[in-house]
């Protein structure tokens, strides 16, 4: 009857309109990187803005804050702990401070090379570790890199590990990078990211970190000597505030997951075939390359952070021991 017929189509527009207002109606996720585009973590943040945007029809989109609009690293997993931002990409070095056990994929010379990095963190010890950031306030998604660190100074060539003595060395805010330049010999400062100024004004000499960082922060300018130590193996953490993500629906969960571990792939193979280039280019602008260190004698020294308080803790210790064999 009319009534009937009436009720239905009112009921159907209604519908319509619901459904037409939620495609509007876009989610936003906020995501939080300190550098600025170009870098590692920005290669990263754009590949995992995009492919969401794709796989989700555009219902999803990602906004990226970067250049240190949310302040340091260090301020941004606070940010992600309280869920005031959704998700980060984090170099693992301030991640410390906040678990103690990832400290473990920081360690000097732990990994040969990214194929044996790649096959660690994405097998079951690298989601054991990604499991234990939900203590914390995190959802370990995926690791990304920054890539293997080396050494930087506008002091003098640096070949074996006794000619890093004394010298004025940045590391990142972690307690496991201020021992390992102690044990080295340097004289370390930990400082939020970036560095420019300090090491333009001289306040400091050195500092480490990947090739690709030095080129995207022009750090040829401020530092003449590079060493390719490779001492680190410095992995990005790709994490989502945990509050946040339990409140998701299982199916985004997985396109999110999804997105951030191919995000991660992609971003890791586009840093390695890059670090030739960089190589080069921060030949050319005139830095100075050790590329030969005496690695053995940097080796012998960083391994007495196996003794120290650091990795003391029972489950650090447990997650080393797994992670050395
Ligand atoms: O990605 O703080 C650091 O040294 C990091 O490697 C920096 O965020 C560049």
């Amino acid at each position: 009857n009319a009534l009937l017929r009436l009720c239905l189509s009112v009921l159907a527009v209604t519908i319509l309109v619901l459904a037409a207002g939620n495609a509007t109606a876009a989610r936003i996720i906020r995501l939080g990187i300190v550098t600025t585009p170009g870098s590692a973590q920005y290669i990263c943040a754009e590949k995992f803005r995009d492919l969401v945007a794709e796989r989700s029809q555009g219902s999803t989109q990602v906004k990226l804050f970067h250049s240190g609009s949310l302040g340091s690293e260090t301020d941004i997993l606070q940010q992600v702990q309280m869920n005031a931002v959704d998700m980060a990409i984090i170099t693992l070095g301030p991640f410390d401070t906040f678990v103690p056990e990832v400290k473990v994929i920081s360690f000097p010379f732990l990994f040969r090379d990214h194929e044996q990095a790649d096959e660690i963190l994405d097998g079951p010890l690298g989601r054991e570790m990604l499991s234990k950031l939900e203590r914390a306030g995190f959802k370990g998604l995926a690791f990304s890199e920054n890539g293997f660190r080396n050494l930087t100074n506008d002091t003098r060539p640096v070949t074996t590990v006794d000619d890093v003595h004394g010298l004025k060395i940045r590391v990142m805010e972690s307690a496991m990078h201020k021992e390992l330049w102690k044990t080295l010999g340097a004289n370390p400062t930990p400082m939020a990211w970036p560095i420019y100024t300090e090491l333009q004004q001289g306040t400091i000499d050195g500092q480490e970190n990947p090739l690709s960082v030095l080129w995207v922060y022009k750090l040829y300018e401020v530092q003449k000597h590079l060493t390719l130590t490779g001492h680190v193996y410095s992995a990005h953490i790709d994490i989502a505030s945990l509050v946040w993500w339990k409140s998701l629906p299982s199916v985004d969960q997985e396109l999110l997951a999804t997105a951030m571990h191919d995000a991660a792939v992609y971003q890791r193979q586009w840093n390695r075939q890059n670090v030739v280039g960089f190589l080069n280019k921060l030949k050319a602008a005139g830095m100075e390359v050790v590329s030969n260190p005496d690695l053995s004698s940097f080796k012998a020294q960083a391994e007495e952070l196996k003794h120290m308080d650091i990795f003391a803790e029972p489950n650090t210790r447990a997650l080393l021991d797994k992670f050395l064999n």
